[in-house]
């Protein structure tokens, strides 16, 4: 950000641009779960699972989110790395009902949690136990503790149950990484 940038800032004309990166396996629900925080005009019922990834835009609580939206199929999820130096926040996407896979994404979690650009820094982590909506699916305490969340150490986390497809959850959970991400702000501040 340029001086003039830092300026307007400080004036509260011009929100803050964050970027957040938003992981979790193949068919989680990631891209599902962006294209709910579109404009209605701008929402779409055709997704397909990404390649590579995409960008999205929104905003809540004076923070501007650049969204980077990864492809979380195994062939993919190498690149994840390459984004975690300049992410001010992590979305970690759980689809409840995958309970076959959950071991896959607990190990792709502690290689996020181990990871040089992560391991020291106090990064917000919002979990979302998403396709709530499905029989069958864990509770976000199930998902919790599938995950071993109680561990984590020197990050502040939050999980949230959500269904992508209406919504349910997911305002609560980005306020939250809203309020987080103002407060690793503050704290770097200091
Ligand atoms: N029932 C239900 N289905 C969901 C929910 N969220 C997503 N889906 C469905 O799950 C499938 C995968 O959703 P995507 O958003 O493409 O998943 P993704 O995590 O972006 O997948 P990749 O891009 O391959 O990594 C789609 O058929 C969605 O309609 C949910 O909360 N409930
Ligand atoms: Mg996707």
């Amino acid at each position: 950000m340029g001086l003039l940038d830092s300026f307007i800032c400080w004036l509260g004309l011009k929100r803050k641009e964050v970027n957040v990166i938003v992981i979790g396996l193949d068919n989680s629900g990631k891209s599902t779960l962006l294209n709910y925080l579109r404009p209605v005009e701008a929402q779409t019922h055709d997704i397909v699972p990404t390649v590579g990834f995409n960008t999205e835009n929104f905003r809540c609580k004076g923070l501007s989110f650049s969204a980077f939206d990864m492809s979380g199929q195994s062939r993919y999820r190498p690149l994840w790395e390459n984004y975690y130096r300049k992410t001010h926040g992590i979305i970690f996407v759980v689809d409840s009902s995958d309970r076959p896979r959950i071991v896959v994404a607990k190990d792709e979690l502690y290689q996020l949690l181990t990871h040089q650009d992560i391991r020291t820094r106090n990064i917000p982590i919002l979990f979302f136990a998403n396709k709530m909506d499905l029989r069958d699916s864990l509770s976000d305490v199930g998902v919790s503790s599938s995950l071993s969340l109680d561990e984590i150490e020197n990050k502040s986390w939050h999980i949230c149950s959500s269904n992508a497809l209406t919504g349910d959850g997911v305002q609560e959970g980005i306020e939250w990484l809203s309020s987080a991400i103002k407060a690793s702000l503050e704290q770097a501040k200091r």
